[in-house]
């Protein structure tokens, strides 16, 4: 398999959950500005969405949405328990968090990173109050589904280390920041971010 990723962009958290399960993978960077590989060829060739995560298998066909390459992994190696069986309740909690990062965390930080500070405002504050909710949940558990990493938290810990870029500072939530120190002591994550540097 290859991952095509563009450094701290939102492909980090299924390239966490690939080393979390131990798969086989290669990596491949892409230029998000040109839409390019480094070789110059067209990204949108191989993904026509244009944006990364992509999963690309052997047969030439992609498996493309962050939270849904996370499932396809955790998946595949069902002992690492990085997410719950399916048609559990467990489960139906995990793709429940899954959706509300992707739909009210990640898309939220899309006007953070434009030069519009008017902008920037209203979308600061939504994420606030979502942060204040998953805070909740983590100043009574170290991961979102309990005592066991999954999947999804793979996901918030990538959206937390977009905070400070976003003007959120995380020191309002400190049990957001205790779970971000958590997550980013796991060899995975580490591994991750050693990678996608090099
Ligand atoms: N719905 C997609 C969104 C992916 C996404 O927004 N990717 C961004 C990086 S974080 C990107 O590649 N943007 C460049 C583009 O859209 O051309 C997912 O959750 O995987």
């Amino acid at each position: 398999m290859k991952l095509y990723f563009s450094p701290g962009a939102c492909s980090l958290h299924p390239h966490i959950t690939l080393r979390e399960a131990g798969l086989a993978f290669d990596l491949v960077r892409v230029d998000l500005r040109a839409h390019k590989l480094h070789d110059g060829s067209d990204y949108f060739a191989i993904n026509p969405k244009g944006y990364v995560p992509a999963l690309a298998f052997d047969d030439g066909s992609i498996l493309t949405e962050g939270a849904v390459i996370d499932q396809y992994v955790a998946d595949r190696k069902p002992e690492t328990k990085l997410l719950p069986p399916a048609g559990t309740m467990e489960r139906y909690r995990a793709q429940e968090w899954l959706n509300f990062i992707a739909t009210e965390i990640h898309k939220s930080f899309g006007p953070l990173f434009g030069s519009d500070e008017a902008a920037k405002e209203a979308p600061r504050a939504r994420l606030g109050k979502r942060f204040d909710l998953v805070a909740k949940t983590l100043a009574a558990q170290p991961y979102l589904l309990g005592d066991t990493f999954t999947v999804a938290d793979a996901y918030l810990y990538n959206m937390l280390r977009w905070t400070a870029h976003g003007g959120i500072d995380l020191a309002k939530w400190p049990a957001l920041q205790a779970f971000f120190a958590r997550v980013d002591a796991r060899p995975a994550v580490q591994a991750a971010l050693a990678a996608e540097k090099g």
